[in-house]
């Protein structure tokens, strides 16, 4: 096997708590059964091609600071594969089951169309050749539609229908690839579908335009019996001030706008969900009710800078609330926790990489234990209970079954003499019990 910037290193192990030793696990036991399963098939780690392998440590401020082999000049189909090669090293070190990656991650584009899907075709060939010699697996791939100059007025919803029929080929060839390589999901995220301003844009047509786009991804993915998840990720602000799927809410919407609703999911990301004016548990807990919830890009913001800042995850208060949510929607199934996430540009060493994985998949486990032991303690579940005990009624269960009429519930409350009482949220008290657990070392 080639040697690359990772092979020095061992594979990152599991010590426990009180392991003082940087580059192992302290709570990430991935043969741990927790709610009868291991806790890798709970998790499902992934790790982001784009940010550990290409990104190159940029800023609008100053340039790469993060020197690759694969980044020198050279044939870039030969750096490619240094690339591949560096990467599958990379989640041997980390011991994470699984990765994403866009086209643009794994292959260099082309002159052409055709030019770039040859060269796309060599790397999923590479890829497929890597894939059976390491553990690891595909949670997902996608389409890089955003950064070359020609989707800078939208992917799917471009005035050109040039551009839109790139994107149809480059996602075709996209979801090809991932069902070839074995990946549970197919995600799209609408980096351009969104505007800058109104003056040059037709809201409508372009609406009907990306939902013409996932209706044909959605025929598509049943035409080859891809039985992955089709998932759209949800993103505010970036790049445009107006974008498209917003929100977990805002992509509900679209979806049963485009009858689309039992055929595609989300990918919820921790820091978009903040973007958008929400948590990430909100999102998930959304995503939840309208049964729609597919995976999860883990990862923060920086809240003085709110923008979209992809750090590894390190809080976990929210994260053990959004673990409670995933775990109370039950799982996360063909989904899984991608770190879509990145270093910052003055990490540069390959060592930097491994130390942030460990982190996010320590307190990512760490937050679903607690989740896990908050729903056996049950006592936070009873108070919620309590709370909406009412509706078990007979007379309460008749009014949600869609059995009375408004005069008749009028009628009901007159002879039953109703008479409203304020009751305690409790809020202080579950929060009181919720930090005993969170911050509690035995799980
Ligand atoms: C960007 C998105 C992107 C998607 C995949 O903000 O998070 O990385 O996850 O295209
Ligand atoms: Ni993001
Ligand atoms: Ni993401």
């Amino acid at each position: 096997m080639a040697d690359t910037i990772f092979s020095s290193f061992e594979t990152v192990k599991y010590e426990g708590p009180s392991s003082e030793k940087a580059l192992a696990y302290r709570w990430y036991d991935a043969d741990r059964v927790v709610l009868g399963k291991p806790l890798k098939d709970h998790l499902r780690f992934a790790v982001a091609y784009w940010h550990s392998l290409a990104m190159q440590g940029g800023d609008p401020f100053g340039g790469p600071t993060i020197q690759r082999p694969w980044f020198a000049a050279g044939d870039p189909i030969a750096q490619a594969k240094v690339k591949a090669d560096a990467a599958f090293e990379l989640f041997r070190v980390v011991g994470l089951p699984f990765f994403c990656f866009h086209d643009a991650d794994i292959a260099p584009g082309g002159e052409t169309l055709a030019e770039t899907l040859k060269n796309f075709h060599i790397m999923v060939d590479y890829l497929e050749e890597k894939l059976s010699k390491y553990s690891t697996k595909l949670l997902w791939g996608t389409a890089n539609l955003f950064s070359h100059p020609r989707f800078m007025a939208g992917a799917s919803t471009n005035p050109d229908p040039e551009v839109f029929a790139w994107c149809a080929a480059t996602v075709k060839n996209c979801m090809d690839a991932t069902k070839r390589l074995g990946g549970s999901n197919y995600v799209l995220w609408g980096g351009r579908e969104g505007y800058e301003t109104l003056l040059n844009t037709n809201m409508k047509q372009e609406l009907d335009q990306m939902g013409r786009f996932l209706t044909l991804v959605v025929e598509y993915k049943h035409k080859i019996g891809f039985d992955g998840q089709i998932l759209i990720e949800p993103k505010p602000k970036e790049p445009t001030a107006h974008q498209y799927d917003f929100d977990v809410a805002t992509v509900y919407g679209f979806l049963k706008r485009y009858g689309l609703e039992k055929e595609v999911k989300v990918n919820i990301e921790a820091n978009h969900a903040l973007l958008a004016g929400h948590t990430f548990e909100h999102e998930i807990a959304l995503a939840a009710a309208h049964g729609i919830l597919g995976s999860l890009d883990v990862n923060r913001g920086d809240a003085l800078l709110g923008w979209d800042t992809d750090q590894f995850p390190n809080e976990l208060w929210s994260l053990t609330l959004s673990m409670y949510h995933v775990i109370k929607a039950g799982g996360l199934k063909q989904g899984g926790c991608n770190f879509d996430a990145k270093v910052r540009r003055q990490s540069f060493t390959p060592e930097d990489l491994i130390h942030a994985h460990v982190g996010g998949a320590d307190i990512c486990a760490r937050a679903f234990l607690t989740a896990a032991k908050l729903i056996e303690d049950g006592r936070y579940d009873a108070i919620l209970e309590q709370r909406y005990a009412g509706w078990k009624s007979p007379e309460a269960a008749a009014i949600l079954e869609g059995k009375v009429s408004l005069d008749q519930i009028e009628a009901m409350a007159l002879k039953n003499g109703i008479n409203p009482q304020p009751r305690s949220g409790k809020q202080e008290q579950i929060e009181n019990l919720l930090a005993r657990l969170i911050y509690s070392d035995t799980l």
